[in-house]
């Protein structure tokens, strides 16, 4: 039977959030850097991500990583959502390693560490394994430098004023305090915060726009809901991240946990390298902290070196194919 696409992946979770790492069936990508190579593929190929992250193949949430030779790190790689493509994206990095150690490609040292570096479209990141034996446990990246945009900004949900404040770490967030606007940070609170994050974003990209938020000047596409607590080991920030097109982070989100540093940082709420847990909405933990690194100038926000580490694992390898005369061959989304 003729097909028209072939392509094998590997597919992997971090703590709940799908990563699916394309291993053939892309065509050599043109251009030299990450970000050449994504627009290319989103200019050339934006069929295949249809195909693998869309329904019946994929889901709103899933989120698919190309992998390349790059000229100037170790490995190269783009992201991209069911909606987007991604400048970054922490738990498809932690994904991409676990899919490297399935592998064999991960050669851990007498001390059970495996490091590389990964050029992703936000810059050249590095990535290290860490193994107990010869069986993976933590993945650490650190991650492109993060910083605090815009401090308290107003905006009112519902006829009641409220404060946020919009970060980056590798993506933009609005860093929204939970218990304020009455979002719960369990599975059950999730379409609450689909539809309040909604809100939140509509408002904050409006005025982005209108140039009357000083700081920020890119659109956000996420919003990460925290609340923080604290036990004997230390600082906990639960969360939950709602992404582009409203759908949500299963995982602490990398790049959300990178924007939360810098928030904590600049609040005095932790100290530079103290290590906070990074909570999901499944109770499983991100383990992150982050240092000032020099700013490239005295007016430039102070910048942030995060470090997050987490744990991924490989759910199944897949061979898909796209028949000529299937009548979806873009897949579909619902919401
Ligand atoms: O972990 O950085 C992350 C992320 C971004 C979008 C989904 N996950």
């Amino acid at each position: 039977m003729a097909h028209k696409h072939e392509i094998r992946t590997i597919d992997s979770h971090t703590a709940g959030h799908p990563t699916r790492v394309i291993m053939s069936g892309v065509p050599m990508l043109e251009g030299r850097t990450a970000q050449e190579k994504c627009v290319w593929f989103e200019q050339h190929h934006d069929d295949v991500r249809k195909l693998l992250l869309h329904e019946p193949r994929g889901h709103s949430a899933m989120v698919g990583a190309v992998l390349f030779e790059s000229d100037i790190a170790d490995h190269g790689a783009f992201f991209m959502g069911s909606y987007n493509y991604l400048p970054m994206c922490g738990h498809a990095t932690i994904g991409l390693a676990a899919t490297l150690d399935y592998l064999g490609k991960l050669k851990p040292d007498a001390q059970g560490h495996a490091s590389f570096t990964l050029e992703v479209p936000a810059g050249v990141i590095t990535v290290h394994a860490r193994y107990e034996g010869d069986r993976l446990v933590g993945v650490e990246f650190e991650n492109v430098p993060a910083y605090l945009a815009a401090r308290r900004v107003p905006f009112s949900l519902s006829g009641e004023n409220h404060e946020c404040d919009i970060a980056y770490g590798g993506n933009w967030y609005v860093l929204v305090k939970a218990s304020e606007v009455g979002v719960s940070l369990k599975p059950d609170g999730v379409q609450n915060a689909l539809s309040i994050g909604s809100s939140i974003k509509t408002d904050i990209n409006t005025r982005i726009k209108n140039g009357a938020i000083d700081g920020a000047v890119e659109p956000v596409h996420s919003v990460l809901f925290y609340d923080t607590q604290s036990d004997a080991a230390g600082i906990v920030s639960r969360q939950l991240v709602v992404l582009a097109s409203n759908k949500f982070d299963r995982s602490p989100c990398g790049t959300g946990s990178s924007a939360r540093l810098a928030q904590l940082l600049e609040d005095g709420e932790i100290k530079p390298g103290e290590r906070v847990r990074m909570r999901n909405i499944l109770d499983i933990d991100f383990a992150a902290s982050a240092r000032p690194e020099p700013s490239p100038s005295s007016s430039a926000p102070t910048l942030y070196q995060p470090r997050i580490e987490g744990m991924a694992h490989v759910t199944g390898t897949h061979f898909f194919i796209l028949g000529e005369n299937d009548p979806l061959q873009d897949g579909f989304l619902c919401a």
